[in-house]
């Protein structure tokens, strides 16, 4: 007697088993989010190089908005979105730098407007 929690269960404390398990299905849901931004980012790196550049941006941007805007608004759109998160100053949006963008533009549902 005296060792009542002998039994595994703790009150208000999880168990090592209920911790492991809810962190499995943390990262599970964690990876599904991250699959979304994985196929987007392969969707705009169209060279596999493992980067978007202005370029491939520039191309995607244009099948997106198609006619609604002129060349120059699609360029200024994208040296503006690349300024922004290219962290690292190389002039390409990494797979990290680009699922930030990613993350950004979502959660303020930006359409971009170029005065
Ligand atoms: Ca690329
Ligand atoms: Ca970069």
């Amino acid at each position: 007697m005296g060792n009542s929690s002998s039994s595994g269960f703790q009150d208000g404390v999880m168990s090592k088993k209920d911790m492991e398990r809810m962190q499995r299905r943390f990262s599970r849901l964690a990876n599904g989010r991250q699959d979304r931004a994985e196929f987007a980012f392969q969707l705009y790196d169209k060279d596999g190089d493992g980067f978007v550049s202005p370029k491939e941006l520039l191309a995607m941007l244009r099948k997106i908005m198609s006619h609604a805007l002129s060349e120059k608004a699609l360029e200024q759109i994208v040296a503006a979105t690349v300024a922004e998160h290219d962290k690292d100053g190389d002039g390409l949006l990494s797979r990290s730098e680009f699922k930030n963008l990613l993350a950004a533009s979502s959660e303020a549902q930006t359409s971009i407007s170029v005065g």
